[in-house]
């Protein structure tokens, strides 16, 4: 690991606070007196921004100049989070902050809350970008992030008052937003539609429409490395502001429909998240940012040049490809080759070949996507012209190397009803990979198994990790400073794989208590953030077990609740004594796709158990659930060190990686988990002694599913189960009415095709050994610990220099 010098501290706190004053002054425009604390963030954010132009500078120019390949991160979504606090800390001002809005008349903390949290992301994959991108920038890598700054983000989620979700528009940029700067010189032209034509024996291609992509550069400081990379984030503006003709006929509205429809581009994230959505718009957004940041790239590496050389593009920058979203790359790459800069097919093949990566983030082949060949070629004709010229290269190649006919007509890229997306990227870039270990064996074994078999030098592994700057720095101050203590050092913030010298002081009782008053202390003060947020009272004095994700039957939820209802069950009927239950708050975060009608029934009944156990006065002080609304980061960060007991409980095969599993871990939260995702890895790093596993491994799934599985003998068989679904069935939570989650129930007792039924007794059971270590304080917090000290691995800084050895190989700029 490169030594990495602490920047200097550029100003003092009255200097800072003059800077403040001065953006509050000219381009907040109110006097100090004047101003709330959302002017307040909003000049503050200016002036740290200033801050790093200088090395943004710098880092671009080295970007350029340097011999060092850049990494460009395509990727739909960039779940951020707030910035102001993360910019404070990487740009080493947080001390000069403190006290320069101390000295204004401001708590520090009501500042950074002012933020208004960009949701620019679904979930894990977001967040995921987020976290390398300030890996990167960290390490000193020159990188780019590409991809679309959307209108509204994920909707912001309610309930009504039947415990339903209700989705409502995340307009976030009607707040000011102090970080995008809006570069209308650096557009570039985006083109869809049309007919390809032949001219001069050459493929033309005439688009129907175009529209404008600017550019919103954000800037991206690297934690004590004084670099600053780029995010550069597309939005979609019309080049006619309306159509003068319809105008004058007074037609308003026909005027400004082609501004309308271009501007659309970029106007909302889908909501969607590992399933795959197939809408034109969706294609359109792809197509969008994916040719805009190609361009871009060229324009960067080679300025001012009309003909630049492109065989030099791969040692330029490499483009890793979040998931299938950003895949129409690699034809645009090759037009953009052929068709702008006159190169020939099998030169720009090569490039081509050179410069991209992939990385699949699922197991559910319902989720990689999959175009129709007509709408594709409607949408970017040219575009699908070259597609089927790569598959029957494709097919030669296979023919060539001998595999068999029946063989290759799985594998076709193009079928002529279709372009299988995952199948372009693993033939047309240089490397695939998945998220975590075991998800990388089997994408070789099965989803991706024929490609494995050819091309077996291509298929690596990067597991995922999380910044520990985020998500322990600023989300867990009380640990972070713990961890300096004990090994008298910050520098675990850039090198994590420092905390295993934590590893010997869990025999030290005293420092276990420390990290026991910490843990209190954050459930404390998440107890007074669900009070403020929403008006909850929480009894601290029980164990906060938490359970937060999409809301996707394959993660399970359902599991999770059944087990609370069983629990709830027992607890009335009097099957437990008083003295035998351990006192619990389970804590779900889900949103669902809008229009995924199980997840939303499943959200609708956590809410209606959350409604009758905790208000039966039988079960006061030993049970409560909590449905909390609108998980964000912003929850994530205060509800994670809070947590005492996480949830990963998906079944096994189904969860690449997962990424919550390692904030909780890191945080000091133990995992009662399946062996799924990174679980395996986290259960192999922090010992199986210090990790609760329960439920079937991936061959006993295989082995039931195609031994033909039959939930409804589970059901039977364990009465626990039987009562826990009967209550759904009755109308126990539903006032009685039996039909309000009858297809939940349906479904459980018929398909389950997550085979929750089958895991059940295993995760019933498993509480009690729980319950037990939890009753000795001591020993939990021990293992707690444990799970600290490690899990340094899963640092995204670790991913990302697993991403620069296995696959770009680059590194960090001289
Ligand atoms: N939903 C996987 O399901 C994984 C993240 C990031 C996901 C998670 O297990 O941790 O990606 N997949 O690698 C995905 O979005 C399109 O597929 C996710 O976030």
């Amino acid at each position: 690991m490169t030594e990495i010098t602490a920047p200097k501290s550029p100003v003092t706190a009255d200097q800072f606070a003059d800077e403040i004053r001065e953006q509050l002054k000219y381009t907040q425009n109110v006097t100090p007196e004047q101003a709330t604390a959302a002017d307040v963030y909003v000049a503050a954010s200016k002036a740290v921004r200033n801050h790093l132009a200088d090395a943004w500078f710098k880092t671009q120019a080295d970007t350029v100049n340097g011999n060092t390949k850049a990494v460009g991160y395509f990727s739909a979504e960039f779940l951020m989070g707030k910035q102001l606090e993360n910019a404070l800390l990487n740009a080493g001002l947080t001390d000069q902050f403190d006290s320069a809005v101390e000295a204004l008349g401001f708590q520090p903390k009501d500042i950074i809350d002012a933020e208004y949290e960009p949701g620019l992301g679904n979930g894990g994959l977001g967040r995921l970008a987020a976290c390398f991108i300030d890996s990167l920038a960290s390490l000193g890598v020159p990188a780019f992030g590409y991809g679309i700054q959307y209108k509204y983000g994920i909707f912001k989620q309610t309930f009504d008052e039947n415990g339903k979700q209700v989705e409502t528009p995340d307009y976030w940029l009607n707040n000011e937003e102090p970080w995008g700067h809006i570069d209308y010189n650096r557009d570039q032209k985006v083109s869809f539609g049309g007919e390809v034509v032949e001219e001069n024996g050459k493929k033309v291609w005439k688009p129907a429409w175009s529209v404008r992509a600017v550019p919103v550069d954000y800037l991206v400081p690297g934690y004590k490395s004084q670099r600053v990379n780029t995010l550069r984030l597309w939005t979609a503006k019309s080049y006619d502001e309306f159509d003068l003709l319809a105008f004058n006929r007074s037609e308003y509205m026909d005027a400004v429909k082609p501004q309308v429809k271009a501007e659309n581009i970029s106007k909302i994230l889908y909501p969607e998240d590992s399933t795959k959505v197939g809408k034109e718009l969706r294609l359109e957004q792809q197509y969008f940012f994916v040719s805009a940041s190609l361009h871009d790239a060229i324009r960067v590496f080679y300025p001012g040049q009309d003909k630049p050389d492109l065989t030099t593009f791969p040692n330029k920058i490499t483009f890793q490809l979040n998931d299938t979203h950003p895949v129409i790359g690699i034809p645009e790459l090759m037009r953009i080759l052929i068709d702008e800069y006159d190169y020939d097919w099998d030169t720009a093949w090569d490039i081509t070949v050179k410069t991209f990566n992939y990385t699949c983030h699922t197991l559910l082949p319902e989720a990689l996507e999959v175009w129709p060949a007509s709408l594709i070629g409607e949408l970017l004709p040219r575009h699908l012209e070259i597609i089927e010229k790569i598959n029957e290269q494709f097919e030669d190649e296979l023919k060539g190397k001998g595999v068999a006919d029946e063989t290759i007509e799985r594998m076709r890229i193009y079928t002529g009803d279709s372009v299988r997306m995952a199948y372009l990227a693993t033939y047309g870039g240089s490397h695939v990979n998945g998220v975590a270990a075991l998800h990388s064996q089997l994408l070789k074994d099965m989803t991706l198994k024929d490609f494995s078999d050819v091309y077996p030098s291509k298929f690596t592994n990067v597991t995922n990790g999380v910044t520990p700057r985020r998500f322990v720095k600023l989300a867990n101050p009380g640990l972070s400073d713990l961890i300096t203590e004990g090994l008298g050092t910050d520098k675990w913030l850039s090198d994590l794989e420092l905390l295993e010298g934590l590893a010997p002081l869990a025999k030290d009782d005293e420092f276990v208590k420390k990290f026991a008053a910490v843990k209190a202390a954050n459930k404390h003060a998440f107890v007074g953030f669900a009070k403020d947020h929403y008006g909850l009272d929480i009894d601290e004095n029980t164990m906060f077990n938490t359970m937060v994700k999409r809301l996707h039957e394959y993660k399970r939820q359902s599991l999770k609740i059944l087990a609370v209802i069983s629990k709830y069950a027992a607890i009335k009927n009097g099957t437990v004594s008083a003295d035998d239950i351990l006192p619990r708050t389970v804590f779900f975060g889900a949103k669902a796709a809008p229009g995924y009608y199980l997840a939303k029934m499943t959200i609708q009944l956590i809410n209606n158990v959350s409604k009758v156990v905790n208000n039966d006065p039988d079960v006061k002080g030993k049970l409560a659930v909590h449905m909390l609304p609108n998980y964000n980061i912003e929850m994530a960060q205060n509800l994670i060190p809070a947590t005492e007991l996480d949830e990963q409980i998906s079944q096994a095969g189904k969860e690449a990686s997962g990424t919550g599993n390692m904030k909780f871990a890191l945080n000091g939260a133990l995992t009662v988990g399946t062996l799924d995702g990174a679980n395996v890895e986290i259960r192999e790093r922090v010992g199986a002694e210090n990790f609760f596993l329960f439920g079937m491994t991936v061959d006993e799934v295989e082995k039931l599913y195609a031994d033909g599985y039959d939930p409804a003998k589970y059901y039977e068989a364990d009465p626990r189960l039987k009562q826990a679904i009967d209550l759904v069935a009755n109308g126990t939570f539903s006032n009685g009415d039996r039909n309000a989650y009858a297809p939940l129930v349906a479904d459980w007792l018929t398909k389950d095709w997550f085979m929750t039924l089958a895991d059940f007794s295993a995760y019933a059971d498993i509480q009690a050994e729980i319950e037990k270590l939890y009753r000795d304080p001591l020993e939990w917090n021990r293992k707690a610990l444990l799970n600290v000290a490690n899990s340094g691995f899963f640092s995204s800084d670790r991913s990302i220099e697993d991403y620069l050895e296995r696959i770009w190989h680059t590194g960090p700029l001289a």
